[in-house]
């Protein structure tokens, strides 16, 4: 659907040369006519500069693992492979003001501690011996466990496997654009380089991990779950559930929220995360968000079409969402099931009143109430 601005409402000023001129005078003191700009400042509609894209885990795997042998875990203070979309490489983002990348360490090797105003998580992809300290909780992780690192805790991290474990690979996933887009970042490195562990281990899964039970009595007050680790067997098992139950979203089939125990919310005020079931067999429908998503496959294998992109995803790969950008998946296999964990902004949209969603409209625009596929 194109929309004419050549209507009353929108700016559609002709140019002269008589404004050419006024235009300059204009530039001269820093200032500008805004109907030269307006239609542009203020489209109808999203128009994100970022594009839907696939990074294949396959491609990615061997230059992840190459950098072990390239780069100290101390100088490259994270060693990091960062994934970028092409036309916002100037401010680190993988889609919208989301940034993602893969961060590898050896057994035995441990990063120093430090904190920033950005919120981060952590969806580990490969290896048993990751570990990381958040505010002095030691968690550990293992494949496709999820862990947050919400906005100024003290963070640090490590891989305490042994030599025949092998490496731990694990997405990052940040707010980094979007703070700094804000002009808001601040970062400090820890004064003693580490933290002291404080507690048990996994001492935030064992108060509040019983999901449908919380700690009586107590004040929390902070804006960021205090569950701080989420492992994949239960949220398997949560989704396996569900899906006895209920078929689940037309759109999304069996989808679970991560979710802050205390208040059902987002894990973190900025970036909440979900991980969904496809079943074999399963195609969704196609839908639209405002606001930016990220994916991983996390079990099997399938294919999403992202506003018209189809990607071809199978475990560890990472493919992006766009804000407004139509996207459906599809679960082609007869006999396994599979998952897809995503993270995305919409605490932030939801916070400032931003968040649309929208089913795909059949030929005659209309938005039918059981939706509509693109795939083919
Ligand atoms: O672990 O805190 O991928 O600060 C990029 C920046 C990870 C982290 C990244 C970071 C981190």
């Amino acid at each position: 659907m194109t929309l004419s601005d050549d209507v009353l409402g929108r700016a559609r000023v002709r140019e002269t040369a008589e404004l050419q001129a006024y235009y300059e005078r204009l530039e001269e003191l820093d200032a500008g006519a805004l109907w030269t700009i307006a239609n542009k400042i203020e489209p109808w509609f999203p128009q994100p500069r970022s594009v839907p894209m696939h990074w294949r885990y396959r491609d990615l795997r061997p230059l992840v693992l190459e950098a072990l042998g390239l780069v100290k875990a101390d100088d490259a203070g994270r060693r990091v492979v960062a994934l970028y979309n092409p036309d916002r490489r100037d401010i680190a983002a993988t889609v919208g003001l989301l940034y993602s990348g893969l961060q590898v360490m050896a057994p035995g090797e441990s990063m120093t501690a430090h904190r920033h105003q950005a919120a981060a998580l952590r969806f580990v992809l490969e290896g048993t011996g990751a570990w990381t300290i958040v505010d002095g909780q030691k968690l550990k992780v293992g494949p496709r466990d999820f862990a947050i690192t919400p906005n100024w805790t003290w963070h640090e991290h490590g891989n305490d496997g042994e030599e025949s474990s092998g490496p731990v690979i694990w997405q990052d996933g940040l707010d980094i654009p979007l703070v700094n887009a804000l002009d808001a970042p601040f970062y400090e490195v820890h004064p003693s380089t580490y933290q002291k562990q404080e507690g048990v281990v996994n001492s935030s899964l064992h108060t509040y991990g019983a999901g449908q039970l919380r700690p009586a009595g107590g004040s929390w007050g902070k804006n960021h779950s205090p569950l701080l680790a989420y492992p994949w067997e239960p949220t398997y098992e949560a989704l396996l559930s569900a899906a006895k139950a209920s078929d689940g979203s037309p759109y999304d089939g069996i989808i679970m929220e991560y979710s802050n125990p205390l208040t059902g919310g987002s894990v973190m005020p900025t970036m909440s995360a979900h991980m969904q079931l496809l079943r074999a067999g399963e195609a969704t429908l196609a839908h639209r968000q405002v606001g930016s998503k990220i994916y991983t496959a996390a079990k099997g294998s399938g294919t999403s079409v992202v506003n018209g992109k189809r990607f071809d995803w199978s475990e560890g790969d990472i493919f992006c969402v766009p804000s407004w950008a139509w996207h459906e998946h599809a679960n082609v296999s007869r006999s396994d099931d599979a998952c897809l964990f995503s993270f995305n902004d919409f605490p932030v949209m939801r916070s400032l009143g931003f968040f649309r969603e929208e089913a795909y409209p059949d030929n005659d625009g209309h938005q039918p109430a059981e939706g509509r596929s693109l795939m083919v």
